[in-house]
């Protein structure tokens, strides 16, 4: 204002003749290109359940079509934040570190929401939408939250929800009973997960089905349900039956 420019379309035009008289050339893209919203062709399947639902599973299978990206949970990212195991710390004192993970899965999330692929199908271990509406949910509610903490973090993702391109066609939905799910993750030992109570399992179950399930009109995307209390083969055979749903093929 200083040099009497009254508004801002007045400063462009101005900068814009200063660019030109200084010849600044800006690069043809930005880092941040990535992260705005822009028309993508590409179908995406967001593969959603609870713990030991069998998603890697899921995405294991679909990895061996050609057309087919698939995109891990970063888990190994959230073990290792300048050498701290972050995701253990989680499970350890979830009323310390809960707002910590979550605003970091939510960024490595992010991350593979919006990474280009040469694949005309991308498909998505969770997403930006299950974080908040199971995981975070479920850590408010059991007070592993504060009522700030969550409201930063809600206030975060619907930003992020709103203005970037997170867009999912479509959400595979594998519904598991909790009982068969702690089998499963006792079966696979992980380290970080071996205290995990049956009761977690349980609230996560209740908040994927009323996310899922209950809350059809606010979906970004329609829902496959698919019972995966199933054996293995039986699984995989599930997976070959839905292959034309799950991979948008006419
Ligand atoms: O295993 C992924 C692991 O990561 C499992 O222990 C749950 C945990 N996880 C994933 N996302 C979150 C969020 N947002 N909050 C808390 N814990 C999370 P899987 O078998 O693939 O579910
Ligand atoms: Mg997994």
């Amino acid at each position: 204002s200083s040099e009497g420019v009254a508004s801002i379309a007045q400063f462009l035009e101005k900068w814009k003749v200063c660019r030109e008289l200084t010849r600044i050339e800006l690069p043809e893209s930005n880092n941040f290109d990535m992260l705005v919203k822009g028309p993508k062709a590409k179908f995406t399947v967001c593969v959603e359940g609870n713990i030991g639902s069998g998603k890697s599973t899921f995405l294991q299978h679909f990895s061996q079509f050609g057309d087919v990206e698939v995109y891990e949970e970063p888990v190994h990212k959230w073990r290792s934040v300048r050498g701290f195991n972050l995701f253990d710390l989680m499970y350890k004192d979830p009323c310390r570190w809960s707002h910590t993970f979550q605003s970091y899965v939510m960024m490595t999330m992010l991350e593979l929401h919006v990474k280009s692929t040469t694949a005309p199908i991308k498909l998505i271990e969770r997403s930006l939408y299950s974080g908040r509406h199971c995981f975070v949910e479920n850590l408010y509610k059991s007070g592993k939250m504060t009522d700030i903490e969550y409201s930063v973090f809600c206030e975060w993702n619907k930003m992020i929800v709103q203005n970037l391109d997170v867009n999912v066609d479509l959400f595979v939905y594998l519904r598991t009973d909790p009982k068969v799910l702690n089998e499963r993750i006792k079966q696979r030992a992980r380290n970080e997960e071996q205290t995990i109570p049956l009761q977690y399992l349980v609230d996560l179950h209740t908040l994927h089905e009323k996310w899922l399930m209950e809350n059809n009109q606010n979906l970004p995307a329609p829902v496959l349900v698919l019972d995966a209390n199933d054996s293995l083969p039986a699984m995989y055979k599930k997976f070959e039956e839905h292959t034309s749903e799950i991979l948008f093929r006419k």
